[in-house]
């Protein structure tokens, strides 16, 4: 019997099922954002792998994230932050897509919506970077109008495969495999685009920094076994970068602009650098996020040149007491001009790290390193501009993220062994550093279970690095307590009181438990 269904339903749509599946629906929205990202991605490789539309959207959260919640991430995952990070971009981004392909089942425009707004918000992150330049724009420009276009073209062969007779099966998995790969080309061709900017070539063509006055060699007396090292290798020396990608920029690009409230505006190239003589330097760096006992300090022989000689080149005017330097990847710190001027700390513009040029982590091609300060308002990485200025007109990065617009480094001490947890004989040694830059350690005392002895301090090799300290205990057998205090040269002892490192270092003593036997 045949039934004319036209007849008897005058408007059938709402009670048959779509043409789309769902799983096919989500899977055609999938498709066309690989596609939309790699165009994206390819785009970036000529103007900038940060304008790529998942990594400046990742930077995007990152940099709007309130201070509260990118601490308990910090807190919470630790190292893994950045991964986590992208990985919850991914989950929300792979929702929109679901949701794209969800209303899509009919038609294609509901899906070309989402795409369109997904599109939306990668410009907005790259457009509100001050980094990436306009010309960043043109990434997730590229990748908005291959998501919107791509998913109506891929929507309109899925309905016309909607059959899903074996041809239909054949001629969708062509195209399915079609698209994927020419992602993957697209994207690899960005990654590959970018990679013509060789960073490392660029660093190795540097060779050997000729340094004109070279730190004096730190006597071994400066340590004791059990604790650090005194001078850091390259590659254990700490890490902190708000960018999740390292940011890459050759010597032959870098130009370094001071400008502000100055006589006169300088452009200096890293020719212009390290044609000067070069000075060698050891300077212990800290970070304000270090918590009581923790490992976000490290010591480098620095090479460079006296930041205040720059600065005095272009003359900072008297109303300026703020230097705000930037990053290219957008990062800023804001220092107070009279620390950075003052000649006993001796701030460098450095490009050399332990013998080297900067590594590319680490700042290459040149980087601030000033004696005293935490490195959140002092270290910028990557500088390509000092702006002499006041802290009444700018804030760096972190200052309107919750941290305290001055940070010097207060006077602080750690144990390195025995461990945390650790068993030893009942005769031991303590060792561990302590460190008040600019101003130096006077004492050390290592309390066991309530009674304090003066630790034996090594050689003091400059006032602005860390001092290690060490003292032997006999204790009867049983579990104790060992907590370490410092005394710098005002005079002033560390606090027992416990402030975590927000807004500007934490305070307390580094206490341990051991057990002996
Ligand atoms: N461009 C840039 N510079 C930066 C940072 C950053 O995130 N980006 N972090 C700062 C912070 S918080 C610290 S503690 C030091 C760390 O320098 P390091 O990674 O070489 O140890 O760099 C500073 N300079
Ligand atoms: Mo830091």
């Amino acid at each position: 019997m045949h039934l004319d269904t036209r007849a008897t339903e005058p408007d059938p749509e709402p009670k048959t099922e779509p043409p789309l599946g769902r799983g096919r629906a989500v899977f055609v929205a999938l498709l066309a954002l690989l596609g939309a990202l790699a165009a994206g991605h390819l785009v970036a490789g000529f103007v900038g792998l940060a304008a790529s539309p998942f990594i400046a959207v990742g930077n995007w959260v990152r940099d709007l994230s309130p201070h509260p919640v990118t601490e308990w991430a910090k807190d919470t995952f630790g190292k893994a932050d950045k991964t986590v990070l992208f990985i919850g971009v991914a989950v929300v981004v792979f929702g929109c897509v679901a949701v794209a392909g969800l209303v899509s089942r009919r038609k294609a425009w509901p899906g070309q919506l989402v795409a369109a707004a997904l599109g939306l918000v990668g410009i907005v992150a790259v457009y509100t970077r001050s980094d990436l330049g306009q010309l960043g724009i043109l990434a997730p420009a590229a990748s908005l109008l291959v998501g919107v276009l791509g998913f109506a073209w891929l929507h309109r062969q899925a309905l016309e495969t909607a059959a899903w007779t074996d041809g239909d099966r054949r001629h969708f998995l062509r195209l399915s495999a079609g698209v994927l790969v020419g992602a993957g080309v697209a994207g690899a061709g960005g990654q590959l685009l970018a990679s013509r900017v060789d960073v490392e070539k660029s660093r190795r063509a540097v060779g050997r920094l000729r340094v004109a006055e070279p730190a004096p060699r730190v006597p071994a007396a400066a340590t004791f076994p059990g604790a650090s090292r005194f001078v850091t290798s390259n590659a254990d020396f700490y890490r902190i970068d708000t960018a999740l990608t390292v940011p890459r920029m050759t010597a032959e690009d870098w130009r370094l602009t001071v400008h502000g409230l100055v006589d006169r505006e300088l452009e200096l190239s890293y020719q212009d650098i390290r044609d000067r003589p070069l000075v060698e330097r050891t300077i212990t760096m800290a970070c304000v996020s270090n918590d009581v006992g923790g490992s976000l300090i490290s010591t480098a022989n620095f090479i460079g040149v006296p930041l205040r000689d720059v600065l005095a080149e272009a003359g900072v005017r008297r109303e300026a007491d703020q230097l705000l330097s930037t990053s290219v990847d957008g990062f800023t710190a804001g220092s107070p001009i009279d620390t950075v001027l003052d000649a006993k700390r001796d701030a460098l513009l450095a490009i050399g790290m332990n013998g080297e040029p900067l590594p590319q982590e680490h700042g290459f091609p040149a980087r601030l390193v000033v004696p005293g300060l935490y490195g959140y308002v002092s270290a910028t990485k990557w500088l390509t501009d000092l702006d002499v200025t006041t802290f009444a007109a700018k804030q760096g990065y972190w200052v309107p993220r919750g941290w305290s617009a001055r940070g010097p480094i207060k006077t602080a001490s750690r144990i390195d062994s025995p461990r945390d947890g650790a068993s030893t004989g009942t005769r031991f040694t303590v060792a561990g550093v302590a460190w008040a830059p600019t101003v130096g350690i006077d004492k050390v005392e290592v309390g066991a279970d309530d009674t304090w002895h003066t630790a034996r301090l090594g050689t003091e090799v400059n006032l602005n690095t860390w001092r290690m300290w060490t003292v032997d205990l006999e204790l009867p057998p049983g579990e104790h307590t060992i907590a370490v205090r410092a005394t710098d040269r005002t005079g002033a002892t560390q606090t027992d009181t416990y402030l975590p490192p927000a807004p500007d270092g934490a305070t307390g003593w580094h206490t341990i438990s051991v057990t002996t036997k």
